[in-house]
């Protein structure tokens, strides 16, 4: 047994550590309409659009809510999952509740005029500067696209980017489904060809190369679907391997895939429309012989793939499993996920990222994250101090600290 309270030292160093968070979708105050805040946008978050969807007033149809406008929309998610007649006891709702909360909003009111009003009393830069210290979370990894309409002008022209936030290079727009982004490509300088050529991928390598380093992208990341095969003549497996994973290589930066995800399954519920599916994990045990020299970050959609993906981490070193993404992020889920990661990989991978969008979702998703994971590590070390482990409270700040600290591959 230990002579200090193993529970106690776990929650002290989670209280003493800021999080680095690897995966989001949030941009700095200087980013103008992408960075998003506040009661509206937090409403509107495309899981709590989905689930609206199923509980809509009679006679207001799917796709009339979902093209609403945003105040509009906000305002009758808030009736619907909140004031309606059932309880906000979904992730999503909770969330908001406990984001209310945090804030010292009173989550049982009628309409959003004081969260409304609580937002527009502060600047973008003293919001950001609340959530981040409220959450404990001291920086937040980006979704960067240089082929968005809005976010690649920013790039061009030269931005201040406040150094809490880090780039991540995304190449979802510049790789997926050819030669629909050749165009746009070409408009900037890359003369890439309609065809899989040889000139096609060292001008794509090119493009990787430059925006890496004009970003000071920490890694490069790409969302592919559960049919993506390696080795294959489909495109996308064409651009990992002679595009994505020499380039990680020659550039020594992670490349991160986030696989399973089945685009669009409904188009009526917009950025809420996508699903999921199983992946072939044979995929990735070629994938990571071919390319040992790469690390590779993996998150996977589907619970079924899990376990695998521990074992197949046991199996390659160059694979680091992270996160609990997006339809896993509940906690009946990240507790499993959790276990079986410590279980089979000790402390080598990332437990969490929040993939928030809006800024005010690290005030729950963090929270929530935490309330389900630091039981089960409080678990783990009592079993190690049961063993006979002579265990002490610095062990375990050591252990969060690098584990929610970006692993061995981030900063
Ligand atoms: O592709 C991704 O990075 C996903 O996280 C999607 O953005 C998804 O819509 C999402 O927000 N999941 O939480
Ligand atoms: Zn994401």
């Amino acid at each position: 047994m230990s002579d200090f309270s193993i529970a106690e030292a776990v929650h002290n160093a989670f209280e003493n550590h800021a999080i680095v968070d690897i995966h989001t979708h949030l941009y700095p105050a200087s980013m103008g309409e992408l960075y998003l805040a506040g009661p509206d946008e937090l409403l509107t978050y495309h899981y709590l659009k989905a689930e609206c969807s199923r509980m809509l007033p009679e006679g207001v149809a799917v796709d009339t809510f979902n093209n609403m406008p945003t105040t509009e929309q906000a305002d009758m998610i808030w009736q619907q999952l909140f004031v309606g007649n059932s309880s906000p006891i979904s992730e999503a709702q909770l969330g908001i509740v406990t984001v209310m909360n945090r804030l010292g909003l009173n989550p049982r009111a009628k309409n959003l005029s004081e969260f409304r009003a609580f937002h527009k009393s502060k600047t973008p830069e003293e919001y950001t500067d609340m959530v981040f210290e409220n959450a404990g979370v001291a920086s937040v990894y980006m979704t960067n696209d240089p082929l968005d309409a809005t976010e690649g002008p920013m790039w061009q022209q030269g931005i201040d980017i406040d150094s809490r936030f880090k780039a991540v290079l995304r190449l979802d727009s510049a790789l997926m489904n050819w030669p629909a982004p050749a165009d746009k490509l070409r408009a900037m300088g890359y003369n890439v060809e309609d065809c899989l050529s040889d000139k096609t991928f060292a001008e794509l390598r090119r493009y990787l190369t430059d925006w890496v380093q004009k970003m000071d992208a920490r890694y490069m990341a790409i969302s592919l679907p559960p049919d993506f095969a390696y080795p294959s003549e489909d495109s996308i497996t064409q651009m990992m391997g002679n595009v994505v994973y020499p380039t990680a290589h020659e550039l020594q930066i992670p490349s991160a895939m986030m696989i399973g995800v089945t685009r669009q399954v409904n188009p009526l519920l917009k950025d809420g429309g996508d699903s999921l599916g199983k992946w072939d994990i044979a995929n990735l045990e070629r994938i990571a012989r071919d390319w040992p020299d790469v690390n590779f970050l993996i998150t996977l959609l589907s619970r079924e793939n899990q376990h695998e993906l521990c074992v197949t981490g046991r199996k390659f070193p160059n694979v680091h499993p992270f996160g609990c993404w997006w339809f896993l992020n509940n906690p009946s889920i990240i507790r499993e996920i959790t276990a079986e990661r410590l279980e089979l990989l000790g402390t080598s991978f990332v437990p969490q990222h929040s993939d928030a969008r809006i800024l005010d979702q690290l005030l729950y998703k963090w929270t929530h994250s935490i309330g389900v994971i630091a039981p089960v590590f409080i678990d783990k070390y009592e079993s190690l101090c049961a063993a006979g482990w002579p265990l002490t409270p610095a062990d375990i700040q050591r252990d969060i600290a690098t584990m929610f600290g970006g692993g061995k591959l981030l900063d």
